[in-house]
């Protein structure tokens, strides 16, 4: 296919440019020289051909053909043909001036069969993928799993195996010895809470179980344990690059300032945050958990020094906090939160970022983090010129991006910022819901045409000014 890049122009804007030139000026005084600015995607969400060159069934494909699991019945099949159209969407990344892009990789197209035989085809697309990127100055950063396990392992028990976690280290070992030679930076997993306990406590991700805390620890624990393999597999087969975790972190508000507020807000950050962070971080789970601990396979105190090694950077996915109160027994529960609101139903709270990423700074050993994902969803519209003026996300990013450049302010090591994402693309288990658009390019549903937001547009400004 021809290369068709997207039409970026903030000029056409002079107000929105000057905006972002300002505004650059302003993150220097905080940000590091060489501060990261990127975009993020994953596989299932973009790339469609899910049939092509060798690929094998995933736990998202078989998912989203169960009646009702996900919105309108929409899936990644076609997505956004990303696997057809990388040229036309590194042209849009390099366009935006960015020199980094976060993608992961489909384990289903390296080793169909979850282990064992390697199908060339699927490395040689990712291949073409990172070299299109170096060639026009864009760094990958490449996260080994965003959700999509080969189904065929699924059905020898997925994360419930202890065995997934073992193969999972030597897929990483083929992807790496294969690209590592280029990429510098390796993300294991991202959001294992996801993976864990909305694909195997709650049902509302593949693979679609229902088996609450008991299901989610035990997939967790082999999720956490696979990481531990992977970053091996890594050390060993790219000694030089850096590799670390990405996990969905959210700052835990107490509804009121008592005590029973104040500890179930404690329990829940225990559950959604610490759960992950203190693992990988401190090689040990939180003591204070213990009806979970309760839960995890008896092989967990041996596994945890393999979970515990070091990494080289935490990656930090934001998106909203959390308030929470206390329920009869000492419970947590969410309480109504104060807005605003976005399109689709998140709380707008950038703060949560700055507190997010001092918290870590001050809680955890950590020398290096990046911002992984942040970014929200509205239902974005074509304007009658033909082009889409998503100011409110504008006005997201630069809330966001100030609330980094204060955590850096108070000593927080982030390298960088990786928005998601670069287009509108299958958001999970709510499909292509019109109020579920992420992208800083707009993606027609029907034509897969990309159309430029300002948002992209003002955020590239931004990022070549910095640069300037
Ligand atoms: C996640 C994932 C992304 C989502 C994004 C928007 O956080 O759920 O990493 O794949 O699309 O977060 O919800």
């Amino acid at each position: 296919m021809a290369v068709t890049s997207v039409d970026i122009h903030v000029t056409d804007e002079p107000a929105l440019a000057e905006h972002a030139r300002d505004f650059a000026a302003e993150l220097k005084e905080s940000l590091p020289k060489d501060f990261v600015f990127g975009t993020a995607t994953s596989a299932y969400q973009i790339e469609g051909a899910v049939r092509e060159d060798g690929r094998s069934e995933s736990i998202w494909d078989r998912f989203c053909a169960v009646p009702g699991a996900v919105f309108n019945g929409d899936s990644g099949e076609i997505a956004c043909d990303h696997y057809h159209r990388y040229p036309e969407d590194i042209a849009i990344i390099q366009a935006m001036g960015l020199r980094a892009y976060r993608f992961s990789i489909a384990w289903p197209r390296i080793i169909p069969n979850g282990d064992g035989v390697v199908n060339e085809r699927g490395l040689d697309f990712y291949d073409r993928l990172v070299d299109s990127l170096l060639h026009v100055g864009v760094q990958p950063y490449v996260t080994l799993f965003h959700w999509d396990l080969p189904q065929a392992l699924q059905d020898r028990g997925g994360w419930y195996s202890r065995d997934t976690a073992v193969v999972f280290g030597d897929y990483a070992r083929v992807v790496v010895d294969r690209l590592g030679d280029r990429v510098r930076h390796w993300i294991t997993h991202n959001e294992p809470w996801c993976s864990s306990w909305l694909g195997h406590g709650y049902g509302v991700h593949a693979p679609g179980l229902k088996d609450g805390d008991a299901g989610a620890v035990k997939a967790a624990h082999h999720i956490l344990l696979s990481h531990g393999y992977a970053m091996e597999a890594i050390r060993a087969a790219a000694p030089e690059a850096d590799a670390g975790i990405t996990i969905d972190l959210y700052p835990m508000f107490p509804l009121h300032d008592s005590e029973a507020d104040r500890g179930a807000a404690r329990r829940a950050d225990g559950q959604r945050n610490r759960w992950f962070l203190d693992p990988v971080l401190r090689g040990s789970y939180p003591e204070d958990m213990t009806a979970l601990l309760e839960l995890l396979p008896d092989s967990a105190q041996d596994d945890l020094p393999r979970i515990g090694a070091p990494i080289d950077f935490l990656g930090v996915n934001y998106y909203e906090r959390q308030v929470i109160r206390s329920g009869p027994h000492g419970e947590p529960l969410q309480a109504p939160k104060e807005g605003p609101w976005a399109d689709n139903g998140r709380e707008i709270f950038p703060d949560g970022l700055r507190v997010t990423v001092k918290r870590l700074h001050e809680d955890y050993p950590i020398k290096k983090l990046y911002v992984t994902e942040n970014g929200i969803g509205y239902h974005d519209v074509i304007g009658p010129d033909g082009r889409i003026h998503d100011s409110h996300r504008t006005q997201f990013l630069e809330q966001h991006l100030r609330a980094v450049a204060a955590a850096c302010r108070e000593d927080a090591p982030v390298s960088g910022y990786f928005a998601w994402s670069l287009m509108d693309n299958f958001e999970w288990s709510k499909g292509y819901d019109e109020r579920e658009r992420y992208g800083l390019v707009y993606v027609d549903r029907s034509s897969l045409e990309r159309i430029p937001k300002s948002s992209g547009e003002w955020y590239g400004e931004v990022v070549r000014s910095f640069r300037s």
